[in-house]
C-alpha cells in the first residue's frame, strides 16, 4: 500500500494536497470509510480534480477505495489500508511534505487514541497485548484463501510431520490409543500390553491378518475375545468388515501417512461420547422464547445442532461397536421469575433427542441470594466466574463423568468454556454467533462512555481470552473470520484495537491460524421445507395464519391490509436496534411504489413497551408506533407484536411464499441469519442486509439480493423494482425462489454440519495431544491476562 500511496502522491499531487487539507477541516479526526470517500468525490465533483485527474483507475482513488479508517490532526495524516481480505496496513503521510510512511499497528492505535482523548502526547505506559510471539511454533496457513479450511491444513501438516518422524510419531499415536475409555470400559488398545510400537506394529499385522478371515458380517462379540488376547479391545468397529477397515487405515497411517488416511483414522475413534455445551444469557428454552430480548438464533442454533450431533455421534459409536448411552449436556442460566418459559426448571429433556438435557444453574449474588430475574447479556459477566464453579460440578454430576468436548457459545459462553476445559484439560471449541464488535461503531475506543450499559471492555477481553485459548473455533461464513476485501471480518476486528487508558491490542488474534473452521449451519428440513411440498404442509395452521394476517381484531397485532390482494413483504426477528426493523418501517413509510406494491408484515417484540424488560427493545417499539403514525401506515403494514412458534413460523413463510411474497432482513450488520435460510429453504425470495454473513449466503440476483440498510430509499427502490418485474413475468419470482431453495439444500443443512462437527472434535482431540505442550506457554499468559485484567472488569456481583 505504500507504493500506491507514494504512486497517488506523485500522480495526484495537487489533488491529495486539498483532500487532506479537507479531512484536516472535518469536525471530527477519526473518519470512516464512507467519510474519506464522501470527502474524494466532493473533491471529484469540482472541476480541477474532476475529469482527468481522479480517474477511477487513478492511485488516489484506488487508495481511498481501499482506506478502512483515516485520522486527522494536521499536519499529520494517519490511514488504515487494506490491501485485501484478512490484511491491515498502516501508513501515514505528512499534509505538506506529502512523503507517505510505512507504521506499526502500534504507532497508528497510539496517535488514534491521541485523537479520542484529545491528547498531544502518547501514553507511554499503556499494556501492549501481542500475541504474536506465542504462534512461532505454530504452523500456519499461507493463503488468504484457505482461512477457515484448518482441519485440512492440519491433516496435511500431520501427515507430513508423520511421514519425517514415523517411529517418533508412531510412539505418540500407540500412547494415544491406549487412553481412551468410556464408563471404565478400555476402548481400543489395552493400555499395558504393548511395551513399544515395534511389539504393537507386529500385533496389528497379525490383527488384521486375523480379521480378514473371519466374515465380514461376523458382529464384534464374536471375535473380540481372541483380539483382546493380542491387546486389542472394543472400538474398531462392530463387525469383522469395519475392524478390519480400522486397523488397516491405521496401518496406513504408520507406514505411509497420508491427510486422508489420517482423518478417516481418527475420525474412528469413539472419542466423543459425552458433550457439554455452555450458553448462560437469554431465555433457553425449547417453548415461548424466541423472539425475547437476546434470545433469537442461539437457541435455534444449538436445539437443531444437538439433535444432529446425537444422530451422528450414536451412528459413530455404533459403527465402531462401542455400546455407551451418549449424553449431551446444554448448560444455561436458571431464571426463576422466566413467565411463561420453562427458564425456572433445572433440568429439562430435549424433545426429539434420546439423551440430551438443558440444565439450568442459577447466579448467585455475592450475599448468597439467587438472581431471579433475566438480565442483558451485556450485564451478566458478574456472575460468570461462580457460574463456571458451578456448572463444573453439576455438569459432571449429571454427565457421569468428564465431556470429551465442551462447546462454548457467544463471548459468556465461550469464557466459561475456557475456563472449565483448562481446568478439566478437555477439548475446547468456540462458536461466535455474533461477536459485538463490528455491530457498534467505535464501541472499543470509546469503551469508558459505553462501560455502563455495555461492558464492552469486559467482552472484549474475554472474547480475547477464549478465541486464543480455545482448541477450535467454528464459523459460520468465511467473511465472519477474514471479511472481503473491503470490509474487516468480526474475528479479524480484533487484530489490532485499542480501548484507550486499559491496554491496546497489536495482535489479537492470527487469521491464518489452523483453529478456524468454516462449518455452516442449516434450518431445520422437519419445519423449514418448501411452499410447494404441498403433501407436508402443515392445513392445520391455515385459519390462524389467516387471522395472524388479515384479522383486525386478533390481540397484539396493529395494523391491516386494506388492500388483502398485494403479496406481502414480510420480516421477522428481535427487535433490537441492529436488527434494524424501525430502519425497514421507515424506509417503506417514503417509498410510495412500494407501498403501491406490496403490504408489510413485521413480526417482532410487543405492541407495549411496558411489557419489555430490555431498554434497547422499548426504544424501538415507541420508535415503530411513532413511524406507523408519521407515515400513516396502518392500512398498509401490520406489526405482530408477539413470539411464534416454529412450526407456526415455518408454515407462515410458506404462506407468504404461496401469495409470491418475499422475506426482507435489514439489519445493519447480521453475523449469520438463521431467519434467511428458513426463509430460502421455504422458496421465499430474500433481500438482505449485505453487512455480514448474507453476504455469503445469498448469490445476488441468483438465489436472493443483497441490500445495504445504509441506503434505505435504494433497497426499497430495489424491492419495488423486482415486484413490479415479478407482476409482468410470473417466472422472475420462481427463478429466485428455485435459486433459493437450491442454495439451502446444497450449502445448509445439519447433516453436513453434524459430520464435519464431530470430524473436527478428534482431529483437534489429536492435535491437543500431540502439540498441546507448545500452547502452554499462551495459556498461562492468557491466565494471567484473565486474573489481571479481566476479572476487575467484570466486577463483584453485589
Ligand atoms: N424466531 C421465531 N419466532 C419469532 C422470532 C424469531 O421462531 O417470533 C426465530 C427465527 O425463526 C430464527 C431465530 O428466531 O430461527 C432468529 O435467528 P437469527 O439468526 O435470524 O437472528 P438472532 O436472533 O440470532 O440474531
Ligand atoms: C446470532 C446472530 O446474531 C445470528 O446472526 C446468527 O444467525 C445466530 O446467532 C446463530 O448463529
Amino acid at each position: 500500500m505504500l507504493s500506491l500511496a507514494q504512486k497517488a502522491v506523485s500522480e495526484n499531487r495537487n489533488a491529495i494536497y486539498t483532500l487532506l487539507r479537507r479531512y484536516f477541516s472535518y469536525e471530527h479526526s477519526i473518519l470512516l470509510q464512507s467519510d474519506l470517500l464522501d470527502g474524494l468525490s466532493e473533491l471529484r465533483d469540482e472541476v480541477e480534480y474532476g475529469q482527468e485527474g481522479l480517474a477511477d483507475d487513478s492511485a488516489l482513488f484506488r487508495f481511498i477505495l481501499r482506506a478502512q479508517e483515516g485520522l486527522f490532526r494536521a499536519p499529520w495524516a494517519y490511514f488504515a489500508v487494506r490491501p485485501g481480505v484478512a490484511s491491515m496496513e498502516y501508513l501515514c503521510i505528512h499534509g505538506e511534505t506529502l512523503v507517505p510512511e510505512t507504521l506499526s499497528a502500534s504507532q497508528f492505535l497510539q496517535f488514534k487514541e491521541m485523537l479520542a482523548e484529545n491528547r498531544e502526547e502518547a501514553s507511554p505506559s499503556v499494556l501492549e497485548v501481542d500475541f504474536a510471539p506465542f504462534g512461532r511454533n505454530i504452523p500456519r496457513l499461507a493463503d488468504a484463501r484457505s482461512i477457515g479450511q484448518g482441519m485440512l491444513f492440519l491433516n496435511r501438516q500431520l501427515s507430513s510431520s508423520m511421514f519425517g518422524n514415523r517411529r517418533a510419531w508412531a510412539d505418540k499415536m500407540l500412547h494415544f490409543l491406549t487412553l481412551h475409555a468410556i464408563d471404565g470400559m478400555q476402548l481400543m488398545v489395552h493400555d499395558d500390553t504393548f511395551k513399544d510400537i515395534g511389539s504393537f506394529g507386529g500385533a496389528l499385522r497379525q490383527a488384521i491378518t486375523f480379521v480378514e478371515k473371519i466374515d465380514g458380517n461376523t458382529p464384534w462379540v464374536d471375535f473380540a475375545s481372541p483380539l483382546a488376547k493380542m491387546g486389542f479391545e472394543p472400538g474398531w468397529g462392530n463387525n469383522a468388515e469395519q475392524t478390519a477397515e480400522t486397523m488397516n487405515l491405521l496401518a496406513d497411517v504408520l507406514t505411509a501417512p497420508s491427510p486422508s488416511a489420517l482423518e478417516e483414522f481418527l475420525a474412528r475413534i469413539p472419542m466423543v461420547s459425552r458433550l457439554l455445551i455452555i450458553s448462560p444469557h437469554g431465555y433457553f428454552g425449547q417453548d415461548n422464547v424466541l423472539g425475547l430480548p437476546d434470545t433469537g438464533g442461539q437457541v435455534v442454533y444449538i436445539l437443531d445442532q444437538v439433535r444432529a450431533l446425537e444422530r451422528e455421534m450414536r451412528a459413530r459409536l455404533e459403527q465402531q461397536g462401542v455400546r455407551v448411552d451418549s449424553k449431551i449436556v446444554i448448560v444455561s442460566r436458571l431464571i426463576p421469575e422466566a413467565g411463561d418459559t420453562t427458564c425456572h426448571q433445572r433440568l429439562e429433556k430435549v424433545s426429539g433427542c434420546e439423551n440430551v438435557w438443558i440444565l439450568r444453574v442459577p447466579f448467585y449474588r455475592k450475599n448468597g441470594e439467587i438472581v431471579r430475574h433475566w438480565i442483558s447479556r451485556f450485564q451478566i459477566w458478574p456472575y460468570l466466574e461462580h457460574f463456571a464453579e458451578s456448572v463444573q460440578r453439576e455438569a459432571l454430576a449429571e454427565l457421569g463423568g468428564r465431556p470429551d468436548l465442551i462447546i462454548g457459545n457467544y463471548s459468556d459462553g465461550n469464557l466459561v468454556a475456557s475456563l472449565l476445559s483448562r481446568r478439566l484439560g478437555v477439548t475446547q471449541c468456540t462458536i461466535a454467533h455474533a461477536l459485538e464488535k463490528t455491530k457498534y461503531l467505535h464501541s472499543d475506543l470509546y469503551w469508558r462512555e459505553n462501560e455502563a450499559q455495555y461492558h464492552f471492555a469486559c467482552q472484549y477481553t474475554a472474547d480475547l481470552i477464549s478465541m486464543n485459548m480455545t482448541d477450535f473455533i467454528i464459523s459460520s461464513t468465511y467473511q465472519e473470520i477474514a471479511g472481503t476485501d473491503e470490509t474487516v471480518g468480526q474475528y479479524g476486528s480484533y487484530r489490532a484495537f485499542t480501548m484507550p487508558g486499559l491496554y491496546r491490542v497489536v495482535d489479537g488474534i492470527n487469521l491464518y491460524d489452523p483453529k478456524f473452521n468454516i462449518v455452516s449451519p442449516g434450518a431445520d428440513a422437519s419445519v423449514y421445507f418448501s411452499h410447494t411440498d404441498s403433501d407436508r404442509r402443515l392445513t392445520g395452521l391455515q385459519s390462524e395464519i389467516d387471522a395472524l394476517l388479515f384479522d383486525p381484531e386478533i390481540k397484539l397485532s396493529r395494523g391491516h391490509f386494506a388492500n388483502p390482494d398485494k403479496p406481502i413483504l414480510f420480516t421477522m426477528a428481535r427487535l433490537d436496534r441492529v436488527k434494524n426493523l424501525t430502519g425497514l418501517v421507515s424506509w417503506f413509510g417514503a417509498a410510495e411504489e412500494l407501498r403501491q406494491q406490496v403490504n408489510l408484515l413485521v413480526v417482532g417484540g410487543f405492541l407495549d413497551a411496558a411489557f419489555s424488560s430490555d431498554h434497547e427493545e422499548q426504544e424501538q417499539i415507541r420508535r415503530m408506533h411513532a413511524l406507523m403514525d408519521e407515515h400513516g401506515l396502518d392500512q398498509e403494514m401490520r406489526w405482530l407484536g408477539m413470539r411464534l412458534d416454529k412450526n407456526l413460523a415455518g408454515e407462515l413463510y410458506r404462506v407468504i411464499a404461496d401469495r409470491r411474497g418475499a422475506f426482507v432482513q435489514p439489519a445493519l450488520f447480521e453475523a449469520f441469519g438463521l431467519t434467511i435460510i428458513e426463509a430460502m429453504a421455504s422458496g421465499l425470495p430474500v433481500f438482505a442486509t449485505k453487512h455480514g454473513g448474507p453476504m455469503e449466503i445469498i448469490q445476488h440476483n441468483k438465489s436472493g439480493f443483497h441490500i445495504d440498510p445504509n441506503y434505505g430509499t435504494q433497497a426499497a427502490a430495489q424491492m419495488a423494482a423486482f415486484f413490479e418485474q415479478c407482476q409482468h413475468d410470473q417466472n422472475e419470482w420462481v427463478r429466485i425462489s428455485h435459486g433459493a431453495l437450491r442454495r439451502v439444500a446444497e450449502r445448509y443443512t445439519w447433516e453436513l454440519y453434524a459430520k464435519r462437527m464431530m470430524t473436527l472434535s478428534r482431529i483437534y482431540g489429536f492435535w491437543k495431544f500431540a502439540h498441546g505442550v507448545e500452547r502452554e506457554d499462551m495459556c498461562r499468559y492468557l491466565e494471567m491476562f484473565y486474573h489481571l485484567q479481566l476479572r476487575p472488569l467484570m466486577g463483584e456481583k453485589e
